[in-house]
């Protein structure tokens, strides 16, 4: 692709007339479209088998976003890459977002580990800012994963970013994000060091709430077996 059609992409965030009229990259949109679908499915399969077998939702809601062409255009920028459709394919792994929010921390691990499971899921890249927080206080499991979308002429492999958090670390990260992208924010420090102290609320609190999820899930147990 030429380099104005990159301008134009960069200017069609709200047009989808100018979007239909860039084939490739239209193209390449919809692919991710696809593998976002997948991706999802998979999910809602593994929530909706829990609440048949299981009697309760893992996940209580899903998120998906497609990156903007502006923001795709603004990345590559940064980075420095080249403004081609192959650059984008090979080095930019969050245009297909999917957010997964669970109640309980393991069940994080538990859909993570149940969606890498599937023999068609190959994972890229991992990355536990549970187990090892940002400095800001940031929490939640990003994976990097290939799925394969199967179209009318071929099978493409697609990336797909995967986050996964509880609801009070997603909580937490909407109002963080807004600090992130107001320009002009009086008291910035003070504001950071008031969500790094709630970030640790947050931790103890979602700790507290799975030994509480545990606690009742044995008890349950205890009950089916007659003890
Ligand atoms: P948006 O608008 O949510 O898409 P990258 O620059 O993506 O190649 P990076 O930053 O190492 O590499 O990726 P990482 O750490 O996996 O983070 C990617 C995404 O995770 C971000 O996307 C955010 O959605 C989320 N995230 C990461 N760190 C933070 C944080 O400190 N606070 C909040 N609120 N979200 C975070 P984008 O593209 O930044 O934003």
């Amino acid at each position: 692709m030429r380099e104005e059609d990159f301008k134009k992409i960069e200017d069609a965030d709200n047009s989808v007339e100018l979007l239909a009229e860039m084939g490739p990259f239209a193209d390449l949109m919809m692919y991710y479209r696809c593998a976002i679908m997948e991706v999802e499915t998979k999910f809602r399969v593994l929530n909706e088998q829990f609440s048949v077998q299981y009697n309760r939702n893992p996940i209580e809601s899903i998120n998906t976003r497609l990156k903007k062409p502006s923001s795709i255009v603004e990345k590559l920028n940064r980075k420095k890459l080249p403004l081609s459709l192959k650059a984008i394919e090979e080095n930019m792994f969050d245009i297909a977002g999917i957010r997964v929010i669970c109640s309980f921390e393991e069940d994080i691990y538990t859909m993570a580990d149940l969606l890498l499971q599937q023999d068609d899921i190959l994972l890229v890249e991992r990355k536990d800012y549970i187990k090892e927080p940002k400095e800001n206080g940031y929490r939640s499991l990003h994976l990097i994963v290939d799925v394969p979308i199967f179209l009318s002429n071929e099978k493409r492999h697609m990336k797909v970013e995967v986050q996964l958090r509880t609801i009070a670390m997603d909580f937490w990260a909407s109002l963080e994000h807004k600090l992130k992208y107001k320009k002009h924010v009086q008291n910035a420090e003070e504001i950071a060091a008031r969500l790094r102290m709630v970030a640790d609320v947050i931790t103890e609190m979602d700790q507290a709430m799975q030994d509480i999820h545990n606690m009742i899930e044995l008890r349950d147990e205890m009950e089916e077996h007659g003890e």
